[in-house]
C-alpha cells in the first residue's frame, strides 16, 4: 500500500525529478546521511523543519504535565528522579531546536510558529496528570511510545536529527524504566494504589495510541517522508509494535488494558486492538483538548517573561563580538 502511495505522491517518480532531485534521491536510497551544507529539495527541508520543530516543542511542552508533580512527589528519591527526568526533556528540546537551526530556521521563529498555532506539539501533552500514578503511566506508556518512534529515527537520512536521536533515545530508555518502576510500586501497593494505577492506565491508553498519528490511510505526510527517510515506519506499524510490547507488561503489572477487543491474533502474529476515537484526536489537534489552552498559555508566559534574558544575552554577545573585531 505504501509503495502505491509513494508512487502516487510522485516522490519516487524519477521521470518528474530534476537531475538534482534524482541525485539527491540516489544518496538517500544508498543510505547516505544528508548534512546541513548539502543541497536538498525545499520540500525535504520544510518537512524536516516541521517534524523536528514539532518534536522539539513536544519535549518542552512535555515538561509541564510532569513538572506539575515535582513538589508533590511522594519521597525525596522520587522527587530527585522526576526532577532529573524533566530536566532531560528540556535538554532534548534544546538538541532538537539546534538540529532544526541547521536547516536555516531560528529558535525564535519556531517558537513564534508554535505560539500563533502554525506548529503543533504532541497531542498527548494536552491531557492532565491528576494523580501520582499518572506520572508512572507517562513514563511507562508515553516514553515507551516516544522510544518506539525515535529508535528508528536514529537511522533517518538527516545527519543532525539522527545524531540527536541517538543521545535522546539513551535517556528516554531510563525515563521509561522509571515510569514502569512507579507502576510496579503502585500496582503492588495497597488496594487504593492499585486502583490509581489502573485508573491512570485507563486514561492514558488511548491518548498514548494517538501519539503515533492518524491511521495510515489518513496520514498525509508518511509516503513522502518515508521516501526521504525522514520517517522510517508508518504510523500503524509503530502503533502495532507498541501494543504488542505493552500487553505483556500490563499483564506483569496485573493491570487491565481498557480494550475489551484486545486479543492475540495467531494468524497475524500480532494483537488485535481497538482504534482510539479519532474524532477526539482531531479535536485535540484543533485546540480543544482538556489542557491545550493551559499549555500554550504556560509557553507564552515563559516566552514573554524570558524576553529580557534573550535580549541581555544578545547584547552581551554583540558587545563581545565588537570588542573582538576592534582588537583584530
Ligand atoms: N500530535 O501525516 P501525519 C515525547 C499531525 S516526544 C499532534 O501522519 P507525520 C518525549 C501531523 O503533524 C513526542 N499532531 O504526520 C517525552 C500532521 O499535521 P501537520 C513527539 C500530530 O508528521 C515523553 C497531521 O497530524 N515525538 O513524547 C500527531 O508524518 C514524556 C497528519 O499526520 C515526535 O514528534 C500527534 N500525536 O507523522 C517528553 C517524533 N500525530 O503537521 C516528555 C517525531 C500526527 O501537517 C514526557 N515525529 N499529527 O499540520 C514523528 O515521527 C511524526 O511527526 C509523527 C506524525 C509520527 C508524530
Amino acid at each position: 500500500m505504501y509503495a502505491q502511495m509513494i508512487e502516487s505522491s510522485g516522490t519516487s517518480n524519477r521521470d518528474e525529478m530534476t537531475p538534482e532531485e534524482a541525485a539527491f534521491q540516489d544518496r538517500i536510497d544508498a543510505g547516505e546521511k544528508i548534512e546541513p551544507r548539502d543541497w536538498m529539495p525545499d520540500g525535504y527541508r520544510e518537512t524536516l523543519i516541521r517534524q523536528i520543530g514539532q518534536h522539539a516543542h513536544s519535549e518542552i511542552v512535555g515538561q509541564l504535565p510532569e513538572g506539575n508533580w515535582i513538589t508533590r512527589a511522594p519521597t525525596l528519591e522520587r522527587k530527585l528522579i522526576l526532577l532529573a527526568k524533566v530536566q532531560d526533556e528540556a535538554g532534548h528540546g534544546l538538541y532538537l531546536y539546534c538540529a532544526a537551526e541547521t536547516l536555516g530556521v531560528s529558535r525564535d521563529d519556531l517558537t513564534e510558529r508554535l505560539l500563533d498555532g502554525r506548529m503543533k506539539y504532541s497531542s498527548i501533552f494536552n491531557y492532565p496528570t491528576l494523580t501520582w500514578a499518572d506520572i508512572g503511566a507517562v513514563g511507562w506508556l508515553v516514553d515507551q511510545a516516544a522510544i518506539m518512534n525515535q529508535v528508528p529515527l536514529q537511522r533517518c537520512s538527516y545527519g543532525p536529527y539522527s545524531r540527536a536521536m541517538i543521545r535522546i533515545c539513551k535517556e528516554e530508555s531510563f525515563h521509561q524504566r522509571q515510569g514502569f518502576d512507579i507502576m510496579i510500586k503502585m500496582a503492588r501497593g495497597t488496594g487504593e494504589q492499585k486502583r490509581m494505577a489502573q485508573d491512570a492506565l485507563n486514561r492514558f491508553w488511548y491518548p498514548a495510541l494517538m501519539m503515533f498519528g492518524p491511521p495510515d490511510g489518513d496520514s498525509v505526510h508518511s509516503a513522502r517522508s518515508m521516501a526521504w527517510r525522514i520517517k522510517m515506519n508508518t504510523n500503524d506499524e509503530l502503533r502495532q509494535k507498541f501494543v504488542d510490547d505493552v500487553v505483556p507488561q500490563a499483564e506483569f503489572l496485573g493491570l487491565t488494558i481498557p480494550d475489551g477487543t484486545l486479543a492475540w491474533n495467531e494468524e497475524r502474529g500480532h494483537h488485535d486492538f481497538a482504534d482510539p476515537d479519532w474524532s477526539e484526536f482531531h479535536d485535540v489537534l484543533r485546540g480543544n483538548g482538556p489542557c491545550n489552552r493551559e499549555r500554550l498559555e504556560a509557553r507564552r508566559k515563559a516566552w514573554d517573561e524570558g524576553r529580557w534574558v534573550r535580549e541581555g544575552m544578545l547584547a552581551h554577545a554583540r558587545k563581545k563580538e565588537t570588542a573582538k573585531i576592534a582588537a583584530e
